[in-house]
């Protein structure tokens, strides 16, 4: 895992996410810590999945949280006013709730279908980040079956950031790709 990490920020991945639903808390305080010090070396923010408690932990940047996982304004409370907090979001109406919670940007999507996460929400596709953009006042990061190829599509649709893991994990050189990415991303940006 951490291996892939170096790779990746060698690569420009600026934001990394901290995603194992099978892993013991303490083994992700562990590996946490460790992408905390790579996160660092290279600049980039550290992004803890579901649990708050793991972001103070870790001294992660922020905690992602779903629908399901701990409200956020009790995850709030637990992290203090600084950390970045984002929240999925799904639908539309989840999108316009999350304007009156303190989270710092939203998830949108799945974007495309994925088979990474077996997930109880249909796609959303690029009209539902179009719709966000124009309608919701946080930063969106798109998320969902997002390849290169459709980089494009997704920045020009609105969002803000995007996520990605089948795209990059599954790749055999994990640096090259990530290059490839952030190229593919900041020439979306630029357009
Ligand atoms: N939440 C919504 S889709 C998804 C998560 C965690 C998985 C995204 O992975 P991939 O491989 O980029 O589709
Ligand atoms: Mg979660």
């Amino acid at each position: 895992m951490l291996e892939t990490v170096a790779a990746a920020l060698k690569g420009g991945i600026r934001v990394i996410q901290l995603r194992d639903k099978n892993m013991a808390f303490e083994d992700l305080v562990a590996v946490g810590r460790e992408i905390r010090r790579l996160t660092r070396q290279f600049g980039a923010t550290f992004i803890v999945n579901d649990n708050p408690y793991l972001a103070i932990e870790t001294d992660a940047d922020g905690v992602h949280l779903g629908q399901e996982d701990i409200p956020v304004e009790v995850a709030r409370d637990i992290v203090g006013p600084d950390m970045i907090i984002g929240l999925s979001t799904h639908t539309r109406e989840q999108a316009l709730m999350a304007q009156l919670l303190p989270v710092d940007y939203i998830g949108v999507g799945p974007v495309y279908a994925t088979n990474t996460k077996s997930s109880p929400w249909p796609v959303v596709g690029t009209e539902m980040v179009r719709w966000a953009r124009l309608t919701v006042s946080l930063p969106l990061v798109a998320i969902g079956g997002i390849t290169a190829d459709r980089v494009p599509e997704v920045v020009a649709a609105g969002a803000h950031n995007i996520a990605i893991i089948r795209d990059l994990m599954s790749a055999s050189d994990i640096t090259a790709r990530a290059a490839h990415l952030r190229q593919i991303f900041e020439q979306s940006r630029a357009a």
